[in-house]
């Protein structure tokens, strides 16, 4: 072993699948198929793509023998160290839902991820599609209504991940939304390795469904995942934060959080709710609301049954 083999090679991994990682290394080199060093199983950690690592070379090539401490991870999609996440959502087909789409939007309020919406499929329903970017504008959020099968709104969107230098952003959303499709669509010289789904008169979900998360250089330093959707049934399990709170994790209810009649205020059913009359009022839309009703009993119940 040369002395030069000694310092470590610092990388970022891209993608892992079998247990094999595919990195960028600093100075900008690809490898591929590598190992991570066993004590990370002992240690219950798995490097997980958007991790920075470090590598060691021996006789046997390189392996990852050190995993830097992480912004935050998720297991599905496997991803670390987020900065933006496109919580993306088809307008029609799939039929989108209004409680999957806010519950990612809390998640990423609760992991210090910028959430960017991104309303797919346009051209299928542009009223409905503009009418849904709209909503998530007046809470705050940059939102976007594009379609990859006419271009409309791909330049825009385009130019706000490129101003976003050195983020690891990530499209995520459920199976079929086009996540895949406007990833190409908005840069095809990435070349996805995975199996993209062409503009197609029938819209037939799951056929080039994408099966790993993996990252792609899309400016130095800066990096953008396609991630595998998901189907509603596995977001039910998602398990995030106290019910006190919730509140926090939706931006547009700040103003009104230390007006409620009483200090403890659930804003599910009291008298003199700040929020409730935000609601009544307009001011507060009442999707969103309704968005923060059921995940309120959704993490009531399981809070009941842990005791
Ligand atoms: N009408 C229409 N169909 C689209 C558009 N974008 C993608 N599709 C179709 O939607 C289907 C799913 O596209 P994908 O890009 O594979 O979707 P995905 O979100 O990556 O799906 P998963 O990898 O399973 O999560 C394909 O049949 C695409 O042709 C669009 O802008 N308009
Ligand atoms: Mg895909
Ligand atoms: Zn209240």
């Amino acid at each position: 072993m040369s002395s030069m083999n000694d310092i470590p090679l610092k990388a970022r991994i891209l993608s892992c699948i079998g247990g094999r990682y595919t990195v960028r290394a600093e100075d900008g080199e690809q490898i591929n198929n590598i190992f991570a060093k066993g004590v990370f199983r002992h240690l219950g950690i798995k490097p997980l793509p958007g991790d920075i690592v470090y590598l060691r070379e021996d006789e046997n090539g390189y392996m990852i023998s050190k995993v830097e401490d992480r912004k935050n991870s998720f297991i599905r999609p496997a991803l670390a160290n987020l900065d933006i996440l496109y919580v993306t959502v088809s307008c029609r087909s799939p039929e989108p839902s209004q409680i999957l789409t806010d519950k990612m939007t809390v998640i990423c309020e609760n992991s210090e991820i910028k959430p960017v919406i991104v309303i797919t499929k346009s051209e299928l329903d542009k009223e409905k599609a503009d009418a849904m970017a709209e909503l998530y504008s007046s809470c705050g959020y940059d939102s976007f209504a594009v379609s990859s099968a006419d271009d409309t709104g791909i330049e825009e969107l385009k130019q706000y991940i490129r101003n976003k230098k050195g983020a690891v952003s990530a499209f995520c959303g459920a199976s079929g939304v086009g996540k895949s499709t406007l990833i190409n669509a908005l840069f095809p010289e990435l070349d996805l390795t995975c199996e993209t789904g062409q503009i197609s008169k029938k819209t037939e979900r799951g056929k080039n469904t994408t099966r790993a998360v993996t990252l792609y250089e899309t400016d130095e330093n800066t990096f953008l995942a396609d991630t595998p959707g998901f189907s509603l049934l596995d977001f039910e399990r998602f398990d995030f934060c106290k019910k006190e709170e919730l509140p926090y994790l939706f931006p547009e209810f700040e103003p009104f959080l230390f007006k409620c009649k009483y200090t403890k205020c659930t804003h599910t059913k009291e008298d003199g709710c700040a929020i409730k009359k935000a609601v009544s009022d307009g001011v507060i839309r009442a999707e969103r609301y309704g968005s923060y009703l059921s995940l309120y009993e959704d993490i009531k119940d399981k809070k009941d049954w842990d005791n």
